[in-house]
């Protein structure tokens, strides 16, 4: 069906409600949160593995990720230190698309993600499936820098933006539910923005 342009009037775009909870527009900039020190292996070199509670346990070199068919998202993030930032446009392969290939076991009910430096983050299982996450290797059509965790990275849009484990090596699928690095240090388990799920107990 051709578009018919000219005489519809343009909806401005729907600011409100777009900001969670508790949360401001960082605008244009992005600011860089790292714990620990930025790895400095070359890209090449990168491998990811989906591990745990799957049939087929997987490892995939930096060109087979790359081989995958390409999905990206466009849309916002929201970092638990209040910071959200709009119309961001990652590329990358879908998850659901590595889980097809590693094939969780009827158990598999969490997810481990790893980064090469030790950095954790816990997630259900329900929250990386269905189009929800991604792991990335662009934005904004360049290859996503160092400090914002490139070569690669997990993302889940949808909640707080430390559950996108930066230089993401692992995903490792479990039974139970275990804490990662900010969740042992009182972040809260699950950390939807929408509910301002910030702290345990939130
Ligand atoms: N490996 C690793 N991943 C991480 C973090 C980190 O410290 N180490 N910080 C998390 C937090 S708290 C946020 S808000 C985002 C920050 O990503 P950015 O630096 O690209 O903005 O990465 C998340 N992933
Ligand atoms: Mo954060």
């Amino acid at each position: 069906m051709p578009v018919t342009r000219g005489f519809q009037r343009r909806r401005p775009e729907p600011e409100r409600g777009r900001l969670p909870p508790g949360q401001y527009d960082t605008g244009s900039s992005w600011p860089v949160l790292t714990a620990e020190a930025t790895p400095q292996q070359p890209a090449e070199a990168w491998q990811l593995t989906v591990d745990g509670l799957v049939d087929s346990p997987h490892t995939w070199s930096w060109s087979e990720i790359r081989a995958f068919p390409g999905s990206t998202y466009v849309g916002d993030i929201h970092c638990v230190t209040t910071w959200s930032k709009f119309d961001m446009t990652f590329s990358g392969v879908s998850v659901d698309d590595l889980l097809e290939v590693a094939s969780p076991t009827d158990e598999a009910a969490y997810v481990l993600a790893h980064s090469v430096t030790g950095y954790t983050t816990n997630l259900p299982l329900a929250d990386v499936t269905g189009g929800k996450a991604w792991v990335v290797w662009e934005v904004d059509g360049k290859p996503l820098p160092r400090q914002h965790g490139g070569p690669l990275r997990l993302l889940v849009p949808h909640l707080y933006f430390w559950k996108s484990a930066k230089w993401v090596s692992r995903l490792k699928l479990m039974a139970e539910d275990r804490a990662g690095f900010w969740e042992q240090n009182g972040y809260h388990d699950r950390g939807d923005p929408w509910l301002e799920q910030r702290y345990q107990g939130d």
